[in-house]
């Protein structure tokens, strides 16, 4: 299809200056292939991040953006902020902001909104959690997810996302979902976007959730499945380069 593939990574709260330096070098020396190639990095790094990739194909980003677009709201970065260091892209509602910051889904559609609005690409994390997947939830509440951000996103807004699907008991624990089991549910998301409108079709869906060199090949074979947000495996060059390829 013609949707766009991407392969992004989410360094979560790792790094220093010294260890982003080579992880970096070797991200931006990677050639060019089929799949886009983007890492969101903590705030502070934005700069380093800037400086080393303007001159590659690689985009960066952030994990996370103020629902607000400016004002009195402490320790809060606006989109406008990362812009002005270059970030296209932010993760927005992300398992762990939505667990570990009480992020309801209206406050991930606001930040997607904020997003929108300063041309960043919001990445719009969906997923279940284990006790949900157990109860046979898992379409109500990815789909409930999807729904509270497309509702507030007229339907140019609504192309420009990128959704990412992470099974919440799949992130950090070296438990992937199978293949057919993403698929799956990559496969309803794709189908509640088309029934949105027939355009958002050509909305890319990511999967995340402990992609490794080892899995990448067999999860990006899926039809539905159009690359992937990596977390831990981001972190080592030759395992983040290896799933970019396998993306390709
Ligand atoms: C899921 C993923 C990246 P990991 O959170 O967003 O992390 O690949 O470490 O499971």
């Amino acid at each position: 299809a013609s949707r766009a593939k991407w392969v992004v990574g989410n360094w979560k709260m790792h790094g220093s200056l010294a260890d982003n330096a080579g992880l970096l070098e070797s991200i931006a020396a990677a050639p060019a292939s089929g799949a886009r190639i983007g890492v969101c990095v903590p705030f502070p790094y934005l700069v380093q991040a800037r400086d080393v990739l303007l001159s590659s194909s690689v985009a960066w980003g952030v994990q996370d953006l103020s629902m607000y677009p400016k004002g009195a709201y402490t320790g809060e970065v606006s989109a406008q902020m990362a812009v002005e260091f270059g970030a296209t892209l932010a993760i927005v509602g992300h398992s762990e902001r939505r667990t570990y910051h009480r992020e309801a889904d209206d406050v991930v559609a606001q930040k997607t909104l904020r997003a929108l609005e300063a041309a960043i690409t919001p990445i719009v994390c969906v997923g279940e959690t284990l006790e949900e997947r157990e109860a046979g939830s898992t379409e109500q509440v990815v789909g409930r997810q999807l729904d509270a951000v497309l509702a507030v996103l007229d339907a140019q807004q609504a192309e420009r996302i990128l959704v990412a699907y992470e099974p919440v008991w799949a992130i950090g624990t070296g438990k992937s979902a199978s293949a057919a089991e993403a698929q799956a549910v990559h496969a309803f998301l794709r189908e509640r976007l088309r029934a949105k409108s027939a355009a958002l079709d050509a909305v890319t869906i990511l999967y995340g959730g402990s992609v490794k060199p080892g899995n990448a090949t067999e999860l990006f074979g899926m039809p539905d499945i159009d690359g992937g947000l990596i977390g831990g495996a981001s972190l080592v060059a030759d395992d983040f380069l290896a799933i970019c390829r396998a993306a390709a």
